[in-house]
């Protein structure tokens, strides 16, 4: 196959998730910035989704978060989902928004508010079985505040608790990702701060818990690729939450801040073939689009991720291997910035137009009409509850 061809077909077979609070209004701790037409509840959320799914063809999947998409029955709105052309993605918990977790949810010091905590986890994974969701994502803010706040080793055993009665819920065909985040809403230490904590408790737990990659939660300078070929070589890595940051979570749209860290990223799962949906790696968009549109932001996204995906299949795999095994540090590197150099929206334009979509959806999007009807249609939309 022509690397052209190679590259079509890696991006072509890739799912991106969107997630449904990215479609709600958000903000920072400072402010939020309401926005003309956003969704008013979890149905028109998923109607946003299947937008971006119509345009790219490439995101099938919407992730939801739970309480913030809260509704009476979740086997109508997976059925709304389908009607609409795209699926229920992940179920991403929720036990950082309550009073009773102000020292913690599943790592709690107290059992009661620990109870409270794991039977949302449940709930979570009853909403899996309504909605056909194969993926539980799992983010806890649990950490402390000052030196001495709790016992550092209790909450472990208090977290492999939890997850242990969880992971024992789980369907057979059904997986927990496990995310990690280097700090904040904690900042003295937090429970799962690092791929490392995440792994060993996933490691503990069996073959269906697995690591989450957040772009956004590390430390400045990490080497993210080293995590995703480290994981992918264990069989531990679940999936992405994609985004870009500066400074530290910030939740930027992926690729905007640095699109060869993602172009790293994305050649070591398409070296390992990884990109092939059969491997199950969820590459979700965890972003909140604070100040720019939403709708033509998640797009973006989606393309900025094609874009990297396509660069990494146009990697010439043999000189690489051929270079690396000669000592070739230059030609090694060289054969890595030629495929990252090539602007790839050409052959990416012509690859949308073979499927029968417009060589550019932001500018489809515009065109459209959809943000005018939203914007008369939808009065009062939603805060995602995050950032706010
Ligand atoms: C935490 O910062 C996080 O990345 C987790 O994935 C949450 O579920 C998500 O943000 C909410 O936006
Ligand atoms: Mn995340
Ligand atoms: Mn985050």
């Amino acid at each position: 196959m022509r690397h052209e061809d190679a590259a079509k077909a890696a991006v072509r077979g890739l799912g991106v998730e969107t997630a449904s609070w990215a479609y709600a209004n958000s903000g920072t701790r400072f402010k939020v910035f309401p926005q003309p037409g956003v969704p008013r509840d979890p149905y028109e959320k998923i109607d946003d989704a299947a937008v971006v799914h119509r345009l790219t063809g490439a995101a099938p999947t919407v992730a939801l978060h739970i309480p913030w998409d809260e509704v009476d029955d979740y086997t109508a709105l997976a059925a709304h989902a389908r009607d609409q052309g795209v699926r229920i993605g992940a179920i991403n918990a929720n036990v950082f928004q309550d009073d009773d977790y102000k020292l913690g949810s599943v790592t709690n010091p107290d059992p009661g508010v620990r109870r409270k905590a794991t039977d949302h986890l449940l709930e979570c994974i009853d909403i899996m079985d309504a909605t056909g969701s194969k993926d539980l994502k799992l983010w806890f803010a649990d950490g402390t505040n000052y030196p001495g706040q709790d016992s550092i080793r209790a909450r472990q055993d208090r977290l492999a608790e939890a997850l242990a009665e969880t992971y024992g819920r789980l369907g057979a065909d059904q997986r927990m990702l496990l995310e990690y985040k280097l700090f904040e809403p904690a900042f003295y230490s937090t429970d799962v701060p690092d791929w490392g904590t995440s792994y060993a408790h996933c490691l503990q737990l069996g073959e269906r818990a697995q690591v989450v990659i957040d772009t956004g939660h590390h430390a400045p300078g990490t080497n993210i690729e080293f995590i995703v070929a480290f994981l992918l070589r264990a069989g531990k890595l679940g999936g992405f939450d994609f985004n870009s940051r500066f400074y530290a979570d910030d939740d930027l749209m992926v690729g905007a801040a640095d699109p060869f860290q993602l172009f790293r990223i994305m050649h070591e799962i398409v070296s390992a073939d990884a990109h092939d949906p059969a491997q199950g790696i969820a590459f979700m968009l965890d972003q909140c689009h604070n100040i720019e549109p939403k709708i033509p932001a998640i797009i973006r996204s989606v393309l900025n991720v094609q874009e990297a995906t396509a660069k990494a299949a146009l990697v010439d795999a043999d000189a690489l291997a051929k270079a690396q095994q000669d000592g070739d540090v230059l030609g090694a590197n060289g054969t890595l910035m030629d495929a990252f150099n090539t602007d790839v929206r050409p052959l990416l334009a012509t690859m949308r137009e073979d499927q029968g979509l417009d060589p550019d959806p932001v500018a489809a999007y515009e065109r459209s009409g959809h943000f005018e009807t939203i914007r008369d249609q939808r009065v009062g939309g939603e805060q995602a509850g995050w950032g706010a």
